[in-house]
């Protein structure tokens, strides 16, 4: 019988931070699983190598499910970000390579394609009209179909989500890891943004029509009531969704939420369990599930959560900001293809530095992502290239009102 005979961590920095699990079996079958943390990368470095790697070495690599169960019930200490990305890069490794042995790409193992690509949608944003104007612009020369609008609030400073560096054309990055040693500060004020965003929308609507769908991150800054004035405010504009419009761990939250307002709402990129969404599933408070593969112990378990939230006719629209490696988003894609509940899959295109080093299968076309068709994830690992780029400490920004300086959520 074939065993896990070896198992490595890497960590990179082509662009941004990554880090990458490679396990690889007695019969030299290799699999790659993400285990990227933004802004806290080591801490899961540390967690695989010194706690799980070791636990995997003579294991049978096609007992994903009790692999799993072994790392989640074995660690006692369940759930939390660190633990779920490390249980996450095992489980999805472990697709890989059953992929690689029985010659399938990762979604036929999954119950085969439900559709022949999953919507994408991409980010556009502007600090004023005129660049936003041309973000979107830029996004539907590139081919999607569907779109997120961030905007600058007049009177702030930087607003995270919304492009610095963006010239029409160039690729970009809107939330560019600042390389200091402590976290950046920006400025907030939910007020002027409440009485801005709508008339943005309104702007959007008049000069793209109505057929584009169009989303929106509130980023976890507003209490409910604000998140329901907010949400009445855009009903005019037909929004896909608005995303994390109050902090992620309050799930009641929503009920006051969602009985104000008929806009649409995703949250769950922070989540790491189903226990994360039960309130939010089970009362039907959300439309669509925001997590990621590489933040919800992987394909096995986020699987799980995305067939309990189809009972509650509740969608995917799986987290795929560039922080999430090509390994996470290519595994988020197989699932994309296989389930029937499938919203939207976020797209940001990682840096050619970042594909250089993770060389994908997948492809963009007619505004629809495709996993590929390679046996397993469809990801190659170059290690001495990978070597080239050294981890460099980054942060996200922290967010501060403006009025008078206190910490608020970003
Ligand atoms: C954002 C993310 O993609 C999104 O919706 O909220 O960029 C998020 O801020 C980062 O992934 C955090 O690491
Ligand atoms: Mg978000």
């Amino acid at each position: 019988m074939s065993v896990i005979e070896h198992a490595e961590v890497f960590f990179t920095s082509p662009g941004r931070n990554f880090v990458t699990l490679k396990i690889t079996t007695s019969d030299g079958v290799t699999g790659l699983g993400d285990a990227t943390l933004n802004g806290r990368e080591l801490s899961v470095v540390a967690y695989l190598q010194e706690h799980i790697v070791p636990l995997l070495i003579g294991r049978d690599p096609q007992a994903i499910e009790d692999t799993w169960q072994y790392l989640y019930r074995g660690a006692y200490w369940r759930r939390g970000p660190v633990t779920m990305a490390a249980i996450a890069a095992v489980d999805v490794a472990l697709w890989d390579i059953l992929g690689k042995v029985t010659g399938q790409p990762v979604y036929q193992l999954l119950g085969g394609a439900s559709r022949t690509g999953a919507l994408a949608y991409g980010h556009a944003s502007g600090s004023d009209l005129p660049s936003l104007f041309a973000s979107i612009q830029n996004h539907l020369d590139q081919g999607f179909k569907a779109i997120r609008v961030q905007t600058g609030v007049p009177g702030l400073g930087q607003v995270y989500g919304v492009a610095t560096n963006q010239k029409p054309g160039e690729r970009y990055d809107y939330e560019p890891a600042k390389r200091t040693s402590v976290p950046t500060e920006e400025q907030w004020d939910s007020r002027a943004y409440l009485r801005h965003i709508p008339t943005i929308f309104a702007a959007v609507r008049e000069e793209f029509g109505y057929d584009l769908p169009l989303l929106h991150d509130g980023h976890h800054r507003l209490t409910p009531n604000e998140a329901a004035i907010l949400g009445k405010s855009l009903e005019p504009y037909d929004l896909f969704w608005l995303e994390d419009c109050t902090p992620g761990e309050n799930q009641e939250a929503l009920r006051r939420v969602r009985a104000q307002t008929t806009t649409p709402l995703a949250i769950g990129e922070v989540f790491n369990t189903v226990f994360d969404y039960q309130t939010l599933i089970t009362e039907q408070l959300i439309d669509y599930v925001r997590s990621a593969v590489t933040h919800t112990g992987g394909i096995s378990a986020l699987k799980k959560i995305i067939d309990f939230a189809a009972i509650y006719q509740i969608k995917s629209g799986f987290h795929g900001p560039t922080d999430i490696s090509p390994v996470g988003q290519a595994a988020a894609l197989h699932l994309d293809l296989a389930i029937h509940n499938f919203g939207i899959q976020e797209y940001m295109k990682h840096s050619e530095d970042t594909l250089s080093v993770f060389q994908t299968s997948y492809t963009f076309e007619n505004g629809l992502l495709h996993p590929g068709n390679n046996p397993g994830l469809g990801v190659e690992y170059d290690e001495a290239l990978a070597a080239t780029f050294d981890y460099t400490p980054a942060y996200l920004p922290v967010n501060r009102l403006q009025r008078d300086g206190t910490m608020h959520d970003w």
